[in-house]
């Protein structure tokens, strides 16, 4: 063979390395007919990291925890069929929560139309939202492979790579293709809205700066303090970007339904809000009653964000952090005046402000008050952590409570607001955080829906995983709405095994909490660790925080 001809390799080692040189070193998936080739060159022949799931929707739910934490396209891989049905609740999430992902799935051979898991995977996959990319011959796998990549990333969706079975054991002299992607921090306005932006900061006596998801990086966080700062204005973030302001003197923190009493004050005085990176949806905005009254500037680098949800006074598309830094120069060149909203009294105020004496002990002689428990292991668990929770009654108090250093490394599965996609996201943001402890916490529906099929595979892939189970023993969100009836609860509560023999059964260490002695063990079993590690709190349904606050707040989003 001459030396410019490159040396044919198989189809399933092309597209293993194509996505290694696409920079994809971490899979996760579950192997079958249509991807164990591919699986296995990836890892033997290439050296890339693969993460064995249980089940393909904890599969393709770790690699969206791990595009979340880390910023990069997820990559999963399953086989055909029901492999690619197991994915469907999963891709649904991804799509609504806009996450870059590649779905890398198998086909049947288009001629065997009897096998049994033949399905039209284009039309079970489309519906979800997910985008379908067809590998079209063994000559096109690196374009196909590295065109549904990009699409993943811009589109910020999850991509379906479409392989069919035959094509794999076939030769191809492979040529890798990659894109170079432009970098995204780099939009100013230049238009009239900007001036209308500066005028209304200008003019604002109480501006209070918001920072959501699309501020969450550490040039934006640095360029929206010294706005803050000029403008006089009070900080806080959305959910998603809790604890961006971690530290700061007027940090509200979370602005909207989660707000403290404290920020909920204070966000009630506030004449403007100055949005960044944040879409404003209705957990922000309280269903529109936190802005009424109020200017509001929005800017964010994607233009679709702008007025999706609330309507701004004005719409800024860029970068948050650029934005803010032009906003600093117009106020400077016309010598604006800080606001003065920030005074020692406000600090004193938010200083003053815990969540520890903001309600009672519900704890019985049987049963430990979830808040206390939960204050407890957030401070046993080390603060340079991935929190992750899933989703239920439980889910707004550790939200409030817990904290991170990263808001990247925070996730929350519910966009589709389904139960037990936590325990696998977790999982999957572990391997975007190595070194960092994962900091799971989980109701009990939620873990026997979805967690415990994946509990395993953080024992076989050694994650550093914390567990905490709010173990009511019922379906909260459901038992609530039976007693709220005067109904009956019966049909929502449940009988469910020890979780500490669970834990220990599938290769962790388990331990229960009823009682502040048992919570004193927790917090030991954390520091003394050595595998995964699942804490029940035994939890009275009839004694859960804050029980109303759910009901308005999560009920009429559909979580
Ligand atoms: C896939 C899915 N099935 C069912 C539901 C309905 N649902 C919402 S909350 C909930 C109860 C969750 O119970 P648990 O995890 O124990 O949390 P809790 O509400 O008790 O805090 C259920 C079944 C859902 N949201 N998603």
């Amino acid at each position: 063979m001459s030396a410019d001809k490159v040396a044919p390799i198989k189809v399933h080692a092309a597209i293993a390395k194509a996505l290694i040189d696409n920079g994809v070193d971490t899979i996760f998936g579950v192997a079958g007919d249509a991807n164990m080739f591919i699986v296995d060159s990836f890892v033997r022949e290439f050296k890339g990291n693969y993460v064995a799931a249980a089940n393909e929707a904890g599969a393709t739910l770790m690699a969206i925890g791990y595009a979340n934490a880390s910023g990069k396209v997820g990559v999963v891989t399953v086989t055909h069929g029901p492999a690619v049905t197991n994915t469907l609740t999963a891709l649904v999430e991804g799509v609504k929560g806009q996450t870059s992902l590649l779905l890398l799935c198998g086909d049947t051979a288009v001629e065997d139309k009897e096998h049994a898991q033949n399905i039209a995977q284009r039309d079970v996959i489309l519906p979800t939202g997910a985008g379908f990319e067809q590998l079209r011959s063994p000559r096109t796998v690196s374009l196909d492979l590295a065109t549904a990549l990009r699409r993943a990333i811009f589109e910020r969706r999850p991509i379906a790579l479409n392989v069919p079975i035959e094509f794999e054991w076939e030769d191809v002299a492979y040529e890798p293709v990659t894109f170079k992607l432009p970098e995204m921090r780099a939009l100013v306005p230049a238009s009239a809205d900007l001036d209308d932006a500066v005028g209304i900061i200008a003019t604002a006596k109480r501006p209070i700066l918001l920072a959501g998801r699309g501020a969450m990086h550490a040039e934006a966080r640095q360029a929206l303090l010294r706005l803050a700062e000029r403008t006089g204005a009070l900080l806080a973030t959305t959910l998603r970007a809790k604890d961006l302001f971690r530290g700061e003197a007027f940090n509200l923190g979370l602005f909207g339904t989660l707000s403290t009493p404290v920020a909920v004050d204070l966000i009630a005085q506030s004449d403007c809000i100055m949005a960044f990176g944040a879409s404003l949806n209705k957990l922000t905005s309280d269903q529109g009653a936190l802005l009424k009254g109020k200017r509001v500037v929005q800017c964010n680098l994607e233009a679709v964000e702008i007025g999706k949800h609330a309507r701004p006074t004005a719409g800024l598309v860029g970068d948050p952090g650029l934005v803010a830094d032009a906003i600093i120069r117009w106020l400077d060149e016309a010598e604006v005046v800080a606001s003065g909203f920030r005074s020692d009294e406000i600090e004193r105020q938010i200083k003053a402000y815990s969540p520890a004496a903001d309600g009672k002990d519900l704890s019985t002689a049987t049963t430990i008050d979830m808040r206390k428990a939960l204050m407890r292991l957030d401070a046993a668990v080390p603060p340079d952590r991935v929190f992750v929770t899933d989703a239920g009654r439980f889910m707004m108090e550790p939200w409030r409570l817990v904290g991170v250093r990263d808001p990247r490394l925070f996730l929350y599965p519910i966009n589709f607001g389904s139960i037990g996609l936590g325990m696998s996201v977790a999982i999957g943001a572990s391997f975007a955080a190595p070194g960092k402890p994962v900091f799971h916490v989980t109701g009990d529906g939620g873990f026997m829906l979805g967690g415990l099929a994946e509990f395993n595979t953080a024992v076989r892939h050694k994650v550093d995983l914390i567990v905490v189970v709010c173990n009511d023993g019922s379906y909260g969100a459901e038992h609530f709405q039976f007693r709220k009836r005067q109904m009956d609860p019966g049909l929502s509560l449940f009988n469910w095994p020890e979780f500490a023999s669970v834990a220990t059964a599938l290769g962790g260490h388990g331990i229960t909490v009823r009682t502040s002695e048992d919570l004193e063990r927790a917090a030991q079993a954390i520091k003394d660790r050595d595998r995964p590690l699942l804490i029940d709190l035994k939890c009275d349904p009839d004694r859960m925080p804050d029980i109303e606050h759910y009901y308005q707040v999560a009920m009429k989003s559909g979580l």
